[in-house]
């Protein structure tokens, strides 16, 4: 089978339409997006990517966990689907780009399929992960974990928010809890475009980035507990402080991973103080920490020097610690074979491209255990995501999905 031509392309408007009208659900208060996931707008979200499917002449399977995978018929029923995707929940205060462009690309390749009337070989099967952020619910690429067999169906459910709801619960109540088995579909191979959330692609001027690997991830909640007291009254030295604990526990992550690099980051996103009073000294403080690095052996030892120094730091100030990872996934190489075809189809379109490692973490990460599997990334505005601020140029969006196009004709394989 040829390779598919150079001026295969996909509809780069109707693609930038398809973003826009997604992008109105659940919207930010900044041009962004807030579609959290299993709230009533991610509902909303999951319906019109329904709609679309079946008006593609799709069908929509839904699974257990809420993941929905559309299909689109092959020539040859007994060989297994290439599927393509990402999701569609984004963060509190997230982009529009973020996850959507995977999951309206492929849709916008079977669209583009229909528009050609090409016929495959292996069925496409168009995917949106569940819960794939873990803002509301940790760990991050929840259903994807299950998908692969990494955490169970009990696990997934009992996860719960900062309201004390759960997984399992709110999924019943938006009415997406699916029939289908986890992980009981099998994949001939599995291809996420996604912008790629950091600043590289834009600095050196790459339309594609054809990425070989993603670097792996700790998550770790710290319960540190000191004692609630007066913040005016208590002398210094009566204080158990879980507040100061927690601001030395900060410094400390960021010098492990100061002393880490190159290839390496740590920060903390959400914290609660409890009581959360101006006037209270914090009696409990919770927290995660996020640490990454490509380099597992790194990794690693970055999580051996948070605890132990975390743990050095609270007996000096007498607080409590306790530790739990929330979430955690190695760094993962990507199918060689899968990345040439995506090198092999920039090329073809003429599109600048590099290697690149995924600085975030995605559905494709837990994909790759279960098939071969890859990604293509295209380049954000000044390198911001998790932020509404996040935005792509239509050529970018569109140029990331025309690699798509071509990388999964390649692995489905068009029949004459
Ligand atoms: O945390 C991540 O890397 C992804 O956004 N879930
Ligand atoms: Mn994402
Ligand atoms: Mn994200």
């Amino acid at each position: 089978m040829s390779a598919p031509g150079e001026n295969l392309r996909i509809d780069s408007a109707r693609l930038w339409d398809s973003l826009m009208e997604m992008a109105k659900i659940g919207p930010g208060v900044a041009g962004g997006n807030n579609r959290q996931t299993l709230t009533d707008e991610d509902a909303a979200g999951r319906a019109l990517f329904q709609t679309w499917c079946e008006a593609a002449g799709m069908t929509m399977g839904t699974d257990a966990m809420g993941t929905m995978f559309a299909t689109r018929p092959g020539e040859d029923p007994a060989a297994l689907p290439v599927y393509m995707g990402s999701h569609l929940d984004t963060q509190p205060t997230g982009g529009k780009y973020d996850g959507v462009l995977g999951v309206l690309g492929a849709l916008e390749v079977v669209r583009t399929m229909n528009d050609l009337g090409i016929r495959t070989r292996h069925p496409i099967v168009v995917t949106n992960w569940a819960n794939e952020e873990g803002a509301r619910f940790a760990p991050a690429m929840l259903a994807s974990g299950v998908f692969a067999g990494v955490h169970t169906l009990d696990y997934a459910y009992s996860r719960k928010d900062l309201e004390g709801k759960t997984f399992g619960a709110e999924l019943e109540r938006i009415g997406w809890k699916g029939a289908e088995e986890v992980g009981a579909r099998k994949m001939h191979a599995y291809y996420e475009l996604h912008i790629e959330q950091g600043p590289i692609l834009e600095a050196e001027k790459k339309d594609i980035g054809v990425v070989t690997h993603c670097q792996g991830l700790w998550w770790l909640e710290f319960t540190l507990t000191g004692r609630a007291a007066h913040t005016g009254s208590t002398p210094m030295d009566m204080r158990v402080n879980a507040g100061l604990a927690m601001a030395r526990i900060l410094e400390l992550v960021q010098r492990v991973a100061m002393d880490a690099q190159p290839g390496a980051v740590g920060g903390v996103g959400q914290m609660q103080f409890q009581p959360n009073s101006r006037n209270v000294i914090p009696g409990t403080v919770v927290f995660t920490v996020d640490i990454r690095s490509p380099d597992q052996d790194k990794l690693d030892r970055m999580r051996a020097q948070v605890e132990e120094g975390a743990a050095v730091i609270c007996r000096n100030l007498g607080v409590e610690m306790a530790v739990e990872p929330v979430g955690h996934f190695d760094p993962v190489t990507f199918d060689p074979t899968l990345v040439g075809n995506v090198r092999a189809a920039a090329e073809r379109l003429g599109l600048s491209h590099m290697d690149i490692i995924s600085g975030a973490g995605h559905d494709a990460c837990w994909a790759a255990k279960a098939a071969p599997a890859t990604m293509i990334m295209c380049p954000c505005v000044d390198g911001i995501s998790h932020n509404e601020a996040e935005e792509i140029s239509p050529e970018w969006a569109a140029a990331g999905t025309d690699v798509l196009f071509h990388a999964v004709i390649e692995t489905a394989g068009i029949v004459e």
